[in-house]
């Protein structure tokens, strides 16, 4: 028998690891027959927020976006979504991002749909438009090398554009490939693995992780990751992006 008391979920004051384990369900309203994990948000000390939506039948995600800007991706399964008068079939590896000012609507989500979310409050640009609707589908999205390295791969899902404030990639490593450097640096990570294992560091400690889990970096969180295992490690991550770094 497993023991209950074991996860190897942990929050700290600059990062944390979350596993599926220890979920609890939140309601959001106009967020109906689903079950919502709000993964990442203020309360951590974050300037994200990360949920994850599993559907279950007559499924309808409704709301607008206000200060904040949402990314959906579907992680597995189908949905249909609307946002104002545009209506598009999403299915698994499709996304769509919601600029502030939205009414959106999904609809039709087939029960066990698993749909991810990053919310960021958006910063206007003096002098660049606030961006569009944008539907998308990773797989159509070319992943090249990164840093020269053939074993590491990095799909950039979001316009390299100054209107958008966050980026939305997707990172591949081949068993073995990892990190050429430990980062450091200023932005920010809310992330979901969606295949595969390896070992994260995080602020000079290591830890398994592996599909299903989560994980919040926040600034300056030092960070370091290889793939081990039989597939490549697979995951998708947000990043704030593109604005003046200090207030000072
Ligand atoms: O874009 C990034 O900062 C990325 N290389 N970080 C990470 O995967 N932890
Ligand atoms: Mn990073």
């Amino acid at each position: 028998m497993e023991i209950s008391a074991l996860t190897r979920s942990v929050v700290k004051s600059n990062y944390a690891v979350i596993s599926p384990d220890g979920y609890i369900n939140s309601n959001v309203p106009g967020w109906t027959n689903c079950t919502v994990n709000v993964i990442i948000n203020e309360q951590m000390g974050a300037n994200l927020c990360q949920t994850l939506i599993t559907a279950k039948e007559g499924c309808t995600l409704t709301g607008s976006t206000k200060a904040s800007q949402i990314f959906f991706y579907v992680v597995t399964g189908k949905s249909k979504a609307t946002i104002s008068s545009t209506t598009q079939e999403l299915k698994t590896g499709q996304f769509v991002y919601v600029p502030i000012g939205k009414d959106y609507v999904f609809e039709g989500i087939e029960e066990g749909t698993q749909i991810l979310t990053f919310h960021k409050v958006y910063e206007k640009l003096k002098g660049y438009d606030v961006p569009e609707t944008l539907f998308g589908d990773a797989t159509d999205v070319p992943g090249p090398e990164y840093l020269g390295d053939p074993a590491l791969r990095l799909q950039v899902l979001l316009p390299d554009t100054l209107s958008f404030d966050m980026a939305v990639n997707i990172f591949t490593y081949d068993s073995g490939g990892h990190l050429p450097m430990v980062e450091t640096h200023i932005m920010e990570h809310g992330l979901l693995y969606l295949q595969g294992q390896g070992i994260y560091m995080l602020d000079h400690h290591w830890y398994p992780i592996k599909k299903g889990d989560s994980i919040w970096m926040a600034p300056y969180c030092q960070q370091w990751f290889t793939a081990m295992g039989k597939e490549p490690a697979v995951y998708i991550y947000y990043k704030n992006i593109n604005r003046f770094p200090t207030k000072i």
